[in-house]
């Protein structure tokens, strides 16, 4: 009997070095000390000794068991320890490299633009006022002598909320609201977002951005407007720039132009970028009719004014050479990080 157990013995041990993973070695354990194992078929066999015997035969078989329990915690903690040194040295961290980059984010073409005109007209005493995009028709039609008839008051050019409240199609709301306030000379720019029902295209969006700015004060003349605009133009484009005023209407200003100036990319001689023109289109303007001023009671026999509209994107694309508004509103990091 005894052999017999150091025979079972020497084959655990042999089982257990061959041995090369961990569900191997659990493999021996069940052949050996399982319930159908080896050993344990040892201990069924014990009616067959002799009753004198059966205590020293059992202590052997436990010893054994022992021993084999033994050697296999061993072969477990050494190839469990082998494997956790084999992975940390796989996943050794190189402290040598070169650190990977974090991505940052990137001002958009519209917020380096509209910082630039901010800074523009900061510069001339101007201040920047903000407003409600959601505004009263009163405020975004009437106030403005737009009459309710006119055409971009339908339903197709303005989203609507109710029959009063609408989505501002233009900024100038507020400036009524700042003119309602009473308080003269106005010198302010009104920047931010505004809607329009229109279809998508390189050109156009039903979401994009204007800056309009007004001045009242006593004697403010259609010069005044001019000397400003031009002096925009040339901090905003280069001190070389021209700017041309064309006769235009708008039913809030009375006389309206339209201002071109002179093409950065070719100065006036024609290019592709201008298509050949010279001139470029890039805002609107005009002196405050009469009527927006009574409306929001100021006395137009006392005060005049001038008003103009730029649209933010407009100058981005210009300024950045960008030839479709869409990719302006696509926040595609590699297209921000050009500018
Ligand atoms: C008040 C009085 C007058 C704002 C003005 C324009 C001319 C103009 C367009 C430019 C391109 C809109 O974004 S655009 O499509 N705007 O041409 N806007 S004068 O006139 C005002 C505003 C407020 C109280």
């Amino acid at each position: 009997m005894k052999e017999k157990l150091e025979q079972i013995k020497a084959e655990a041990i042999r089982q257990i070095n061959e041995s090369e993973a961990l569900d191997k070695l659990n493999d021996v354990r069940v052949s050996f000390l399982g319930k159908k194992g080896e050993l344990t078929a040892v201990l069924k066999g014990m009616k067959d000794v002799a009753p004198e015997d059966r205590p020293k035969v059992g202590q052997l078989v436990n010893e054994a068991r022992e021993e084999i329990e033994r050697i296999l915690d061993e072969a477990r903690t050494n190839m469990e320890r082998k494997l956790r040194e084999a992975k940390m040295k796989a996943e050794v961290i190189d402290v040598t490299l070169p650190a990977q980059r974090n991505k940052v984010g990137h001002r958009h073409p519209n917020t380096i633009a509209l910082e630039e005109v901010e800074r523009i007209f900061t510069g001339m005493g101007y201040e920047v006022v903000e407003g409600p995009e959601i505004e009263k028709d009163y405020y975004n039609f009437e106030a403005l002598n737009i009459p309710a008839d006119h055409p971009a008051k339908d339903e197709q050019d303005t989203f609507y909320i109710n029959s009063d409240i609408l989505l501002r199609t233009q900024t100038s709301g507020v400036q009524v609201h700042e003119m309602e306030k009473g308080k003269l000379p106005i010198r302010m720019i009104a920047p931010g977002r505004v809607f329009r029902s229109d279809e998508v295209d390189a050109t156009h969006s039903p979401s994009f951005h204007q800056i309009e700015g007004l001045v009242i004060d006593k004697n403010i003349t259609f010069a005044d407007l001019k000397g400003t605009l031009a002096e925009f133009a040339r901090e905003l484009f280069g001190e070389e720039t021209k700017v041309k005023f064309r006769p235009h209407h708008f039913p809030f200003t009375e006389p309206s132009a339209e201002m071109d100036v002179s093409c950065f990319k070719c100065g006036g001689s024609g290019c592709r970028f201008c298509k050949g023109e010279g001139w470029i289109e890039i805002l609107g303007c005009g002196m405050v009719h009469p009527n927006v001023l009574k409306m929001s009671n100021i006395d137009p026999d006392a005060y005049t004014g001038f008003a103009f509209g730029v649209g933010l994107e407009r100058i981005a694309l210009l300024k950045y050479e960008i030839d479709d508004m869409r990719l302006l509103y696509e926040n595609d990091i590699r297209f921000l990080k050009q500018f």
